[in-house]
């Protein structure tokens, strides 16, 4: 592990910690129980650069410890597959992608994303550093280079299968240590009229509604527009538009060209409201870590008062998040009995640090919990649809964030 002194943007030195999770261990690190002896807890703590204003974490794990044998599979959640879908058809749309396009896709998972651009008539090529995962999306149909990207391999992968009109990278840039070497390859790949869209967890949307369990060692920076349209700069790039988009509790996709451009009215608009919001003020950051100390005393005063009152409580979802939030309020099996997961590959685990059972949902239909603490509390509406019966039979959801309540 590295501890960074030094801003990956500027290289600012004035770094302000604002929280400390740790020490903790890795958010997909799920074990059996003979790996509990030799499981690694590391610090985590997240940091403002005073001087350019961007935030990131102060510890840097080795990505292969973190990535080689990866236990998120992005189609184990089901409305990944729906916002993917709507995702490919919009750029299709946008950038008129004649039939046979070649779209590339960086940290590529299991090629959920590929898989709805080639339904789409595109020719598709992913890039993913999991073996596991990288093999799965193979062994479907989605032709995939199981490395880490960069400049070198850009190089590569360009000689090899040409140069993409789009590339994409949803929820990799934030895992990016050495971003400049990325961007190297990146704008060497790309075709000089392509497209590079990214879709990182937006940092306004994390503030405003204390989603500090998105906080964690995979997740190295957190961005903001601003900083992000300074960053592409360098590249001789620019930021031609950006949306908002509701996954993951709050994402921004943003689309970047070669070049010069006008930016349109929403990145204007969205980088006021940072300001407005004070993301580049220490202060604001100061006044985020008092909420999160508020809601670990509120929900462990709720999880507590419900378990003395004699509730069988689980978990819903073995999310990275949900293994931060556990880990950080110290809820472990003398509270939550199970944690139900649709994952195949976390079923039959312990989550990392708190050694809470992994099952599939069996469990959860058969003998109904009273309480199910909502540890993807970013899928909250299409959950509590999906589970009304639950409901209906007088199951109740825990959500966490942004203030513990019970729906139900
Ligand atoms: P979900 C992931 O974090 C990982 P996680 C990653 N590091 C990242 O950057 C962020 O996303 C943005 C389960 N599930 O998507 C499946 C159900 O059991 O919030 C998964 O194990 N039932 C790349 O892990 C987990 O939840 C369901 O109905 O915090 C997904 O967690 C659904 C919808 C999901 O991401």
């Amino acid at each position: 592990m590295i501890n960074l002194t030094k801003c990956r943007i500027c290289k600012g030195t004035d770094l302000y910690k604002f929280i400390s999770l740790g020490p903790i261990p890795l958010p997909n690190a799920f074990l059996k129980s003979e790996q509990i002896e030799s499981e690694i807890f590391y610090p985590l703590d997240a940091c403002f650069c005073n001087k350019c204003g961007m935030v990131q974490i102060a510890q840097v794990v080795d990505p292969v410890i973190m990535f080689r044998d990866y236990a998120y599979f992005t189609g184990a959640s089901k409305p990944m597959h729906v916002h993917f879908d709507s995702m490919a058809s919009a750029i299709v749309k946008k950038f008129k992608l004649p039939r046979g396009s070649l779209v590339a896709d960086i940290g590529s998972n299991d090629g959920t994303l590929l898989q709805k651009f080639k339904d789409k008539g595109m020719r598709v090529l992913g890039v993913e550093p999991s073996e596991n995962v990288a093999q799965y999306a193979n062994d479907n149909g989605i032709d995939t280079i199981n490395e880490y990207f960069g400049a070198d391999k850009a190089r590569m992968i360009s000689s090899l299968r040409g140069n993409p009109k789009i590339i994409t990278a949803t929820n990799v840039f934030a895992h990016v240590n050495n971003i400049d070497d990325f961007m190297d390859g990146i704008y060497f790949w790309l075709d000089d009229q392509g497209v590079f869209i990214i879709e990182v967890p937006y940092l306004s949307e994390l503030i405003k509604k204390v989603e500090f369990d998105t906080i964690y060692h995979e997740h190295l920076s957190y961005f903001a527009v601003r900083p992000l349209a300074t960053l592409f700069k360098r590249w001789g790039m620019s930021i031609i538009e950006v949306e908002q988009i509701g996954v993951h509790g709050g994402t921004i996709r943003v689309y970047v060209a070669k070049g010069e451009h006008e930016p349109s009215l929403a990145v204007e608009e969205l980088i006021r409201k940072e300001i407005e919001l004070g993301l580049d003020k220490a202060e604001t950051y100061k006044n985020f870590a008092k909420k999160v100390h508020f809601i670990r005393s509120e929900l462990v005063y709720m999880l507590n008062d419900l378990k003395k009152g004699g509730a069988k409580i689980v978990g819903y979802g073995a999310s990275a998040k949900g293994n931060i939030l556990l880990n950080y309020c110290n809820i472990g099996t003398d509270i939550i009995d199970y944690i139900a997961d649709t994952t195949a590959y976390k079923q039959g685990l312990l989550n990392p640090g708190m050694h809470i059972p992994v099952y599939g949902f069996d469990e959860f239909y058969t003998a109904p919990p009273d309480y199910a603490l909502l540890l993807i509390w970013n899928y909250a509406e299409a959950i509590l649809k999906k589970e009304s019966e639950y409901i209906r039979l007088g199951g109740k959801f825990i959500i966490p964030i942004p203030k513990p309540f019970i729906e139900g």
